[in-house]
């Protein structure tokens, strides 16, 4: 298969225009590395893990891969800033961040020779992020799993490309060749894919989890968290279910989040996927099988070429 380049292969040094999403308790050493072997860039999600944990993972993947991958740093954790000195001294060369704005780590992050890439989900965080000295955003779309802000892909992505100078990697309902290929239509240079990587072979994912996703119909998930100002959008369940009845009833941001404590992990690791929180996107619909994430690159990557008359 002939090769894909773009200023984001260029920037990060792989094969494919695909980055895997940073996605917490998902993505850990096992996948980050899988998905760079693959050709893509792998990430090890730092979520609410404290920097050593983070360390650990960083140096377990190498075992597993000469490959570049990257970190990212989810910023509403309190081990933000610990995390952020880890990648500093474990020579990690890329970043992406999620849920926050990451300007206070900008400095010692390319101070370092770190590439930054902050997930971004409106035009006004994509300008600043540039501003800051960001090398490329990725402009993530509420189709997506997880954390989620308003805009759809389908219209955040145009936008932002517009708005900077900087390569954009789009994110949120991409799950095959088809919507890498709309996605370089409306500008984007990468894409950043999450579901369909959480039902790899690689991926220590309890089967459970993988089964729902592999199980989901186009309208399965649904989003909590609305009242509050953090929604997250996941698989429709006994959780979900309860927690919308509680955010209708008016209870407070803390009763609501103290039901969700531990439930991405129960669902990820014990395979509760009646009570756990089961974050995934909205192409979950469109996920039928668990693959390689070998095979699911160049599916992909195959696909998006044909459709591209990219070769
Ligand atoms: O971050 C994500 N997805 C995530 S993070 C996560 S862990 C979590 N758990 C509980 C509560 C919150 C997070 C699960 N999924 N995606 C990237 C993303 N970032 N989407 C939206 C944003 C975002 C939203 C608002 C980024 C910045 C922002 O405002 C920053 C500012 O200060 O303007």
């Amino acid at each position: 298969m002939s090769k894909m380049r773009t200023r984001i292969t260029e920037l990060l040094g792989v094969e494919y225009p695909i980055i895997q999403g940073g996605m917490a308790w998902v993505a850990e050493h096992h996948l980050a590395a899988a998905v760079s072997e693959a050709g893509g860039l792998g990430l090890i999600g730092g979520a609410n893990a404290p920097g050593e944990v983070v360390r650990e993972e960083i140096r377990k993947a190498r075992k597993l891969t000469d490959k570049p991958f990257g970190v990212n740093v989810m910023l509403m954790s309190p081990y933000a800033d610990d995390v952020a000195k880890v990648i500093v001294e474990e020579g990690i060369r890329v970043v992406t961040t999620g849920a926050g704005n990451p300007e206070k780590y900008m400095d010692i992050w390319k101070a370092a020779g770190v590439k930054v890439i902050p997930v971004v989900a409106s035009v006004a965080l994509a300008r600043r992020m540039e501003r800051h000295g960001a090398d490329a955003v990725v402009a993530e779309g509420c189709e997506s799993g997880g954390h989620i802000g308003e805009q759809t892909t389908m219209t955040l992505v145009p936008q932002v490309v517009d708005a900077v100078e900087i390569p954009v990697i789009a994110a949120g309902g991409i799950g095959d060749g088809r919507g890498i290929a709309a996605a370089f239509m409306l500008g984007a240079e990468a894409v950043q894919i999450g579901t369909r990587f959480v039902v790899s072979k690689e991926a220590v994912v309890h089967e459970n989890y993988k089964q729902r996703i592999i199980k989901a119909k186009d309208i399965d998930s649904a989003v909590t968290g609305r009242s509050h100002g953090h929604p997250i959008r996941c698989l429709r369940n006994e959780m979900t279910r309860e927690y919308v009845k509680m955010e209708a009833e008016g209870k407070s941001f803390e009763e609501l989040e103290y039901m969700t404590l531990g439930a991405l992990r129960r669902a990820v690791q014990e395979g509760d996927v009646a009570r756990g929180t089961v974050m995934a996107g909205q192409i979950a619909g469109l996920i039928s099988k668990e693959q390689t994430c070998k095979e699911m690159v160049e599916e992909m990557m195959d696909q998006a070429k044909t459709l591209m008359k990219w070769d």
